[in-house]
């Protein structure tokens, strides 16, 4: 077979000078032992942010459509999919700021994971077996799927799309390659994984300085666990240690920290907002009753003061109707503390007063079913939402015309504005043009 014999001659071979070689790698730390810390670290929170994700991905309420747009063909999890709660109100401001503070935090972690065995992709020979070439696909789907998954959703947080394609059906499908390839990777390394960390505790690494910070190929060969070759990660010609492997998990733990604190503020509110420097929200905000951040102002959307004059609310149900300002604030006003919880991560809780959708829906003769919101906004795929069933009938659910009793501002939404208790902020449509009730 030529492929044996390629691979017998390129095995033959000594590699090609640069990374193929062994002597190329000198750090004396890295190996399988660190490789297992930080892959103990990973195994705690991805699925905390996969499962957050997942549930993002309910909260936009794929069997609805129109709140993101590519929800018209069922994807894989629909059979899965419920209604997503309107209880308790903060729901996704919590799921969301999970989902988006642990997966930043996280990303120093990925990395030294990623530096702790970057000596296996330039393996050599590059593929020795149908097993091997199956193998490396599979890490390459896994390295691959991490590095999109946090680049798109990095920056996406930041609003910054230099992409042509949806962010949320690419980062959807990304995470179900990336899951694929995970789960099989940690069906694969779990026992490695254990072993390395019953044959060298953490807390006995943890007390090692770096002067006596020894050779990963030192260490294994004492303790029994190398018998043949070393693993490909651990130099076979190590330098002199010039961080400790507890200095090295110091810095990936404190940059994960720094960066959990830096992150969190935006979803917690208070004194720690302050610190949420990472959120990209913090600078626009308004004034008095409407001093709080601003998702896309007026402005950016192309609305003007002009645009909202004589604005009228369209309605329509089993009939039509249309309602001034006025007319909708001579309807029973009701006021609730509710969340604006946007899928960036950052939340905001204010007073918002205005009419029930419910009371709005009956109406119109609608038949207490969803209903399809849409903004004066013409372009754009958050100029219209669909609200499920549950979310219109919730006594929470306003047609919003005043926040912090005051008029609401033009950035946030003036004339009108859908606030929706536990939905993401993508539901909260703002200049509000027209609502149509489903009749059956
Ligand atoms: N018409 C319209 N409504 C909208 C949006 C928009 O871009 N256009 N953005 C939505 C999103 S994604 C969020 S998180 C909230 C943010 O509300 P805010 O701009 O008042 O902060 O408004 C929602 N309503
Ligand atoms: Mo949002």
């Amino acid at each position: 077979m030529p492929g044996r014999v390629l691979v017998a001659k390129l095995r033959a071979a000594r590699p090609p000078p640069g990374p193929a070689r062994r002597s190329f790698w000198r750090s004396p730390i890295r190996g399988p032992w660190l490789a297992s810390v930080l892959g103990a670290a990973l195994l705690a929170a991805i699925p905390i942010v996969s499962i957050t994700g997942l549930l993002s991905y309910v909260a936009y309420s794929p069997q609805l459509g129109d709140n993101g747009r590519f929800w018209g063909e069922p994807g894989l999890l629909d059979a899965f999919v419920f209604t997503w709660p309107t209880n308790p109100s903060w729901l996704y401001a919590a799921t969301q700021g999970l989902h988006v503070t642990i997966g930043i935090a996280t990303v120093p972690i990925v990395l030294a994971k990623l530096w702790a065995v970057i000596p296996k992709l330039f393996e050599w020979p590059p593929l020795r077996s149908p097993a091997h070439a199956l193998e490396r696909v599979s890490l390459a789907l896994l390295v691959g799927g991490v590095l999109f998954e946090f680049a798109t959703g990095i920056l996406n947080i930041q609003i910054y799309y230099p992409w042509q394609f949806s962010f949320l059906e690419a980062h959807y499908y990304g995470a179900w390659v990336f899951l694929g390839a995970f789960m099989m990777h940690v069906a694969v390394k779990l026992p490695l994984l254990r072993e390395q960390l019953r044959r060298r505790r953490v807390i006995d690494e943890l007390l090692v300085d770096l002067q006596s910070t020894r050779p990963e190929h030192e260490l294994h060969a004492e303790t029994g666990a190398l018998t043949t070759e070393p693993p490909t990660a651990i130099a076979t010609q190590p330098a002199s240690p010039t961080i400790s492997r507890r200095g090295l998990l110091a810095m990936v733990g404190g940059s994960s920290f720094a960066l959990l604190v830096l992150t969190a503020g935006q979803s917690l509110g208070g004194p720690l907002r302050r610190l949420a420097l990472l959120a990209p929200h913090g600078g626009a905000e308004g004034s008095g009753a409407n001093a709080f951040q601003i998702n896309k102002t007026a402005a950016s959307v192309g609305i003007d003061a002009g645009a909202v004059a004589g604005w009228t609310l369209e309605l329509a149900g089993a009939r039509k109707l249309t309602l001034t300002r006025d007319a909708l604030l001579a309807m029973p006003q009701h006021t609730y503390d509710l969340p604006i919880a946007c899928v960036e991560g950052w939340t905001t809780t204010q007073r918002w007063t205005g009419v029930r959708l419910s009371d709005l829906a009956r109406l119109a003769g609608g038949a207490g079913e969803q209903v399809e919101v849409q903004s004066l906004q013409r372009a754009g795929s958050f100029a219209h939402a669909t609200l499920s069933r549950e979310a219109v009938a919730d006594d929470r659910s306003l047609l919003a015309l005043r926040v912090n009793g005051a008029d609401l501002s033009l950035d946030h939404g003036f004339p009108a504005r859908v606030i929706v208790p536990a939905l993401p902020g993508v539901h909260c449509t703002k200049w509000v043009r027209s609502m149509t009730f489903a009749t059956s």
